[in-house]
């Protein structure tokens, strides 16, 4: 399906303004709504906010577009059942289908692929899977907009992986990676080699998680495949449960945007082991590479409002080394902003392990 022309058939059937989290499943369709004005597209830091933010639109009379992973429905549901289903309010959600029983896929996609269909039954919100066609995507919206208009209540499409691809944009990125220079993983080499055998190393979904599993041999690493955004708060979990070790959360701006929250958690407890590095792109790369909203953003100043007593910026490799160095005599939480631009190693492999031998491997480390 051509981005342009899914984009042409909501707006000609009233729909928008558009909104949501990306997945690369949509990559092409956020492309696109990338080129409209402002007010018509939002990239937003979760799928709960995009819900409020729909919230907003549709009290304004129109019914607004929410794009969001599967995974991000989990997000969504809270506004979904206590706004849109309690004040009848009308959306209509393009929702991805990672995890799709029978066809492969990343693993922390498993559950809610397969709980995706129930769980849009279970809150009663009508949907339907979107075959590619432009008649079958008009008819599909003729149902969406005659049921927002009848019930005042969201609808759903739920979009299969390939649907925006098949027509000619390919699918970038995926999460497979591009070419050239891998700057976050310099760093995060530099991090592993310097890191005492006894420490814990997280990483977050998107690419620097990835890149920790693949191309390190630290045996305190975990890659925390899911979960957008809560791997702070399950480092500052370990962290308080093995305060001999350090632990360095590993984080991108996307995910630490999407839960911010946790930095004023971690900042009131204190962990005096804890090393929060953001890796900060700017982007959702491992989606495609969408902005985030994290430019202009003072993070360090953040953490500092937020309760970590010392922060640091490294804008490159030497001044992170240096950094380094001196960890040992460092105030923690120590919050280190490094602004990396975008780029990780062509056919960045994903993980063969099992969650669940993640998880043995990291258990037996701490013991
Ligand atoms: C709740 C939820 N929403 C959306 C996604 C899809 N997703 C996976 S990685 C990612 C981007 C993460 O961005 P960032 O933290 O900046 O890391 P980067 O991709 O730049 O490495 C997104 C949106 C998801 N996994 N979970």
């Amino acid at each position: 399906m051509d981005a342009a022309g899914f984009v042409r058939s909501l707006q000609q059937a009233a729909f928008g303004p558009f909104m949501g989290v990306p997945c690369s499943v949509f990559t092409p369709l956020i492309d696109h709504l990338g080129t409209l004005p402002a007010d018509r597209h939002y990239v937003c830091t979760s799928e709960g906010e995009a819900m409020g933010l729909a919230g907003g639109f549709a009290l304004a009379g129109r019914t607004p577009v929410v794009y969001m992973q599967n995974d991000g429905l989990g997000n969504a549901v809270n506004p979904l059942t206590s706004l849109q289903l309690l004040y009848r309010l009308p959306a209509l959600l393009l929702v991805s289908w990672r995890g799709e029983p029978g066809r492969k896929d990343a693993p922390q996609h498993r559950v809610m692929g397969e709980r995706l269909t129930g769980l849009l039954e279970q809150l009663q919100v009508p949907h339907l899977v979107l075959e590619t066609g432009v008649d079958v995507l008009e008819r599909a919206l003729q149902e969406a907009r005659a049921y927002c208009a009848a019930q005042s209540a969201p609808f759903a499409l739920i979009v299969r992986r390939g649907y925006f691809a098949a027509a000619g944009a390919p699918a970038a990125a995926g999460g497979s990676g591009g070419a050239g220079p891998a700057p976050r993983l310099d760093y995060i080499r530099l991090l592993t080699a310097a890191a005492a055998p006894g420490d814990v190393l997280l990483g977050a979904t998107g690419f620097s998680g990835r890149e920790l599993q693949q191309y390190t041999e630290h045996p305190g690493r975990f890659y925390m495949m899911g979960s957008m955004g809560c791997l702070p708060a399950l480092g500052l979990g370990l962290a308080d449960s093995h305060p001999g070790r350090t632990v360095f959360v590993l984080d991108g701006d996307g995910a630490l945007l999407m839960k911010l929250g946790s930095l004023a958690t971690i900042g009131r407890r204190r962990p005096a082991n804890l090393v929060h590095l953001l890796f900060d792109n700017q982007a959702y790369e491992s989606t495609g590479g969408q902005p985030t909203p994290a430019a202009g953003i003072d993070f360090c100043a953040l953490a500092r409002t937020c309760g970590y007593p010392s922060q640091e910026s490294v804008a490159d490799p030497h001044s992170f080394r240096a950094l380094l160095g001196t960890l040992a005599d460092r105030p923690k939480p120590l919050f280190v902003h490094v602004r990396v631009p975008c780029g990780t190693p062509a056919g960045l492999p994903r993980p063969e392990q099992p969650p669940e031998r993640m998880r043995d491997d990291l258990m037996s480390f701490l013991g």
